[in-house]
């Protein structure tokens, strides 16, 4: 039986802070019909697909952009497109900021089948930027103010005739993601993005976005032999340009669709799932080479320690902070 999964990204362009749900949810519906005409099983929308990327203002309350959450999904607002996406037989996946009923806030992720069931939700991990106001940037990216860390981990699910996983943004920059997900048999990962052009803390890598964001997601896809499916919402946002450039990624790491426009926009794929094993049973055969006896650190440690700076005639032959010393006998 072919496992091939016509994918969309449906990247979006802008949404100011005063859009309502109801016109946003419009943008959603007019790009499943285009996904309907492609023929798509699965339409990606981006990271906070349902407003704008509120993270750039600070409040002083942590509640001050409490409107921006969802606590229902689906909810009044969204439940159109649930209803419109079952009736296309279109699967989706959307993300959204979530409230929980414990008063928790989460960057979410959530997975819809074709006819209509949540396959999963997915929590953002790793949160960027900074917990309070730094005035000196052009603009503030609290997301450490507004979301809280998940503990949940990169789960996957079987869904789409395969073995989909999700991740947020900067999740993406991580090889963890990818490998955590690689090694539950991941074939589709699903990432969508808010990715500011300017990045304050240095300059410099501004005119790398685009290059980072394909690097990272290219060697994700091909050293787990799944798609990679990067979704963006992009284009200018309350005066903040954001990387558009969303990409469809085989499980050879190679670019099959990208977005060159930087609006609402779906681009499409036939995603053969079968092609994963190509790179799972040969060179990425995790059962026969990976080596997790020699990996032991990426898991106990968090930060970097590099090796004592010693001067090599007090400490002959000491090469790792864990080796303790020993007097010569
Ligand atoms: N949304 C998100 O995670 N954006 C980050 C910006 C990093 S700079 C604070 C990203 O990794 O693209």
């Amino acid at each position: 039986m072919s496992r091939v999964v016509t994918v969309g990204a449906a990247q979006l362009g802008p949404i100011s802070h005063d859009e309502d749900r109801t016109s946003v949810v419009d943008r959603l519906i007019v790009l499943l019909h285009k996904a309907a005409e492609s023929h798509c099983d699965l339409v990606v929308f981006p990271e906070l697909a349902l407003t704008t990327f509120f993270p750039r203002w600070y409040t002083d309350e942590v509640s001050g952009h409490d409107h921006y959450f969802e606590t229902e999904m689906p909810g009044p607002a969204t439940q159109r497109l649930f209803d419109t996406a079952k009736q296309l037989r279109i699967g989706f996946c959307l993300g959204y900021a979530e409230l929980t009923p414990d008063g928790e806030r989460f960057n979410t992720y959530v997975l819809v089948e074709r006819d209509g069931s949540i396959v999963g939700k997915y929590r953002k991990a790793h949160i960027p930027g900074h917990e309070d106001n730094e005035p000196w940037r052009p603009f503030q990216h609290l997301e450490r103010r507004y979301f809280q860390e998940s503990h949940e981990g990169f789960g996957v699910w079987r869904a789409f005739d395969g073995v989909a996983g999700m991740a947020l943004c900067n999740d993406r920059r991580w090889p963890e993601t990818y490998r955590v997900m690689g090694l539950q048999g991941a074939e589709l990962i699903l990432i969508g993005y808010n990715t500011p052009m300017h990045y304050a803390p240095d300059p410099d890598q501004n005119a790398l976005q685009g290059f980072h964001n394909h690097l990272v997601m290219q060697a994700g896809a091909y050293q787990n032999g799944a798609w990679v499916v990067g979704v963006a919402k992009g284009g200018i946002e309350e005066g903040v340009e954001s990387l558009s450039q969303s990409a469809i990624i085989a499980p050879s790491g190679q670019i099959v669709a990208q977005a060159v426009t930087s609006g609402d926009v779906l681009i499409t794929a036939r995603c053969d799932l079968d092609l994963c094993s190509r790179y799972k049973d040969t060179l990425f055969d995790f059962a026969r080479y990976r080596r997790p006896e020699v990996y032991g650190l990426i898991t106990e440690r968090k930060g970097s320690i590099p090796p004592l700076e010693l001067d090599a005639s007090d400490a002959p032959g000491l090469t790792h902070p864990d080796m303790a010393w020993e007097e010569p006998k």
